[in-house]
Formats: C-alpha cells, sequence, structure tokens
C-alpha cells in the first residue's frame, strides 16, 4: 500500500540519550538497544470507521518513538500494517450496505490524510493484509507441515488452528494468568467454542470459505487469514525475528501481540519475535473507553475540519503519561490549545534564555519511557522565563522551535 507524506525532521544541536521505553513482557523500562537500523512494527487500523483519538494517541506514542531514535542518529524501518480484511470491517459493511472493499479504501485514504496533518513520520512500509495474503498462506503452511498448526475435524470447514503450546513460551509476553487470558480471548476476537479445536485458546490462522466471506484460493484450499498471523508473517519478512519494538494499544497485549509473538516462533524456532512488547495506554470519552465499537468517539478529522491544530492535538494527548489509560475532555484541549499559543509567542520573540539546559532536559526526560508530562515542563519553563526577561541569547528561539518540532513533533 502506498504510504503517507514525509515531513521534514530538523536536527538539534547537542547529544541525543539512549531511549528507554517500558517493556510488557519483562514488566521493566530498559533501554532499547538498536543498531544502526532500528526496526519497529506497529499494529494498524482495521479501516471500517475514522481515526479516532484513542488511535491517534497510540500512533503519536510511536511517533514518539520514531523521532527520539531519528534524534540518536538511527535510521528506522518502521512497518504498519492495515487489517483490511477481518470480522468487524465485514460487519460493519454488511450494516451499511457498503462493499468492504470500498468502504476499507475509504477509510485508510482517511487516516493517511489524519496521519499526515498529525506530522507522523510515515512507515517505510505500510502493509495491507489482502496484499499479503501470499505470504501469510507460506507462513501458515509451514506451521502446519511442522506440527505447530492442525486442521479442526470438521469436514465442511477444516479451519487452521494454532497449537498456542507450540512454543513452550506461550504466556511470556503478557504475563496473564489462565482466567484473564480465557477472558481476554473470548472478548477480543477468539473462539474459545469452535467445536474440533484441541484447546479453547488454540487460535485460528486460517477460515475456510463460507459462502458469501470474501475468500482467496491457495494451498491451505479457499480461505482467509486470522488475524495474529497477519501482523507476524508481516513483521518478520520484513524485519526478521527480534526486531526493536512491537507497538500498539494496551488492548493488544492479550490476545495479539501473544499469539503475534508464538506464531512467529514456533515458525522461526527463534526468541524473540520483538526485544521491546510497548503499549499505550486506552483513551476515553466520558467514563468509557473511546472505541468504534461503543459508538462514543472524537475524530481527529472532525477536529481538523473545526480548525484544531494537531499541535494542539498532540499537547493535549502529551499532557499525559502514555502508558496511564485517560479522558479526552474539551478542557483538555482548551489547555492544550493555551500552551500551544504561549509557546509559540515565545520562540517568536528576538531572543530568549540559553537553550542548551532546556534541550538537554527535554531530551532526557523523552529518553526515560517518553516522560511527555514532564518533557512539557521543562519546555514550558524555558518560554515562561523567555517571556519574562525577553532578552538573552539570540539563537535560543529558534534551537527551542527545532528540538519541540523534531523531539514532540510540534510546529511552532
Ligand atoms: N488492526 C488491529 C491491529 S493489527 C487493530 O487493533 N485495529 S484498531 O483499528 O482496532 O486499532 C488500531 C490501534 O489503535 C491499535 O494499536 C489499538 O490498540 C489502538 N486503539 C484502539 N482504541 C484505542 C483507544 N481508545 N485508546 C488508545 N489506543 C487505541
Ligand atoms: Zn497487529
Amino acid at each position: 500500500m502506498q504510504t503517507w507524506s514525509s515531513v521534514t525532521v530538523p536536527r538539534v544541536p547537542g547529544t541525543a540519550r539512549p531511549l528507554r521505553l517500558y517493556d510488557t513482557a519483562t514488566g521493566q523500562v530498559r533501554p532499547t538497544t538498536p543498531g544502526k537500523l532500528a526496526r519497529m512494527y506497529v499494529c494498524g487500523i482495521t479501516p471500517y470507521d475514522a481515526t479516532h483519538l484513542g488511535h491517534a494517541a497510540t500512533y503519536l506514542t510511536f511517533d514518539l518513538v520514531h523521532r527520539q531514535w531519528l534524534d540518536a542518529g538511527h535510521e528506522v524501518y518502521y512497518v504498519q500494517n492495515v487489517t483490511d480484511v477481518d470480522e468487524p470491517l465485514l460487519e460493519r459493511a454488511e450494516r451499511d450496505q457498503d462493499d468492504w472493499i470500498v468502504l476499507g479504501m475509504r477509510e485508510t485514504a482517511l487516516f493517511r490524510e489524519d496521519m499526515e496533518a498529525l506530522r507522523v513520520v510515515p512507515p517505510r512500509e505500510f502493509v495491507g493484509a489482502v496484499e499479503s495474503i501470499p505470504e501469510i498462506v507460506e507462513v501458515i503452511a509451514k506451521l502446519l507441515t511442522d506440527g505447530s498448526a492442525y486442521r479442526v475435524d470438521d469436514p465442511e470447514y477444516p479451519d487452521v488452528y494454532f497449537d498456542h503450546n507450540a512454543t513452550g513460551r506461550f504466556g511470556y509476553e503478557s504475563n496473564y494468568d489462565a482466567e484473564t487470558m480465557a477472558k481476554f480471548f473470548a472478548e477480543r476476537g477468539g473462539d474459545p467454542d469452535r467445536p474440533g479445536k484441541r484447546d479453547p485458546l488454540d487460535a485460528l490462522l486460517w477460515r475456510c470459505a463460507r459462502p458469501g466471506e470474501p475468500a482467496w484460493e491457495s494451498e491451505l484450499g479457499a480461505g482467509r487469514p486470522g488475524w495474529h498471523i497477519e501482523c507476524s508473517a508481516i513483521a518478520i519478512n520484513r524485519l526478521g525475528m527480534g526486531f526493536d519494538v512491537q507497538g500498539g494499544g494496551s488492548d493488544l497485549v492479550f490476545p495479539h501481540h501473544e499469539y503475534s509473538a508464538a506464531h512467529a516462533e514456533a515458525l522461526s524456532g527463534e526468541h524473540p519475535f520483538a526485544r521491546h512488547y510497548v503499549h499505550a495506554g486506552m483513551i476515553g470519552l466520558d467514563g468509557e473507553k473511546m472505541s468504534k465499537s461503543r459508538g462514543n468517539l472524537v475524530f481527529v478529522s472532525r477536529l481538523r475540519a473545526d480548525g484544531v491544530e494537531a499541535g494542539a492535538i498532540r499537547l493535549a494527548l502529551f499532557a499525559g503519561h502514555y502508558r496511564e489509560d485517560r479522558a479526552w475532555t474539551p478542557d483538555l484541549l482548551a489547555r492544550a490549545e493555551e500552551r500551544l499559543a504561549r509557546w509559540r509567542e515565545a520562540v517568536a520573540l528576538a531572543a530568549g534564555p540559553p537553550a542548551e539546559d532546556t534541550v538537554a532536559r527535554l531530551r532526557d526526560h523523552l529518553a526515560n519511557d517518553l516522560d511527555t508530562p514532564k518533557a512539557l515542563t521543562a519546555v514550558d519553563a524555558w518560554v515562561e522565563e523567555a517571556r519574562q526577561r525577553q532578552g538573552g541569547d539570540p539563537d535560543a528561539p529558534a534551537v527551542v522551535r527545532a528540538a519541540v518540532d523534531s523531539l514532540l513533533g510540534i510546529a511552532l
């Protein structure tokens, strides 16, 4: 698929800090240790509705990861998928009497526009599930040959399932107990009661064609892929095993990232799938998680239509820490707009207090598990001093402007 337009990331004087991130698998904030090429996979949208602020918060989180690595001199091989064939998309198309392909194309186009407007540095590869079916089929066939996958005993629909114990490490990513796994598996797209499975927790890899459903001819028979194997195949075929960061919202901790890792590890015989599993908290509205199925959404495109600036959306979301579940409120946006105006006013001054310390603190806070609340406070301090004192270093406003642009993605 086509990705979206690039954005210029200015260079900032001084030295970057190595990025440390919280890893769900080990429960610790650990240094990321990319080579010259940093490798990141972030789970993309299922395009049946417009991008809401929850999605935006997640993609902005990983944009910060991307930007800190760029600042540290790495090249970043960033891959993001689009789940352009799956149950929720087909259900929505059915409900609205829409063509699922057209619906997916329309929402994906809007997503690209939203990401561009938010100044998100684009992935190097933006990959659809449909266009990846041949490579997904290939990995499923290999899992079947190796005995990590099996067909259910159903002559009509002999769907292929993954033996979740194939690696002997299942559960290492989420660290959930059996009860929590069973609960989330059932709630988040799993089918514990499918007759013929060897274990309720085994996950679907290939769904044989049913009447009226989209299907592709393949060596597995006509059908379509399960969800988790899509991300395993797309990630390892581009990034290889042991890539630096697997990312998404915290609703993907289980089952999605646990199974994506288990599939890839069973397939390759290598561990780990990713060196860090990084999860953004859930954005809520009126006390509930913002989600397409609940319909309590604030769309990025709606805010754009209302003239809200990307920088204000970033500042509103970055006012909280990325791992916290947090609420979107009109007041949060109003405060972010005021902050943006104050910052803009300060960098437009002819001079300001020396920028070195501010830039160093900004880098320190962001390198420490993306501590954006503290990073914003560090910029606030410089801004207040610049506005009150006037005068000082004539180069400082441009340096702060470049640092805020490069490290936080905010154009002042
Ligand atoms: N296509 C799959 C991933 S392979 C999927 O989960 N799509 S999605 O459209 O449902 O979500 C896209 C991304 O936004 C995921 O990373 C998900 O974790 C994240 N997300 C969804 N809702 C929220 C929310 N309310 N707050 C923060 N992130 C969210
Ligand atoms: Zn995914």
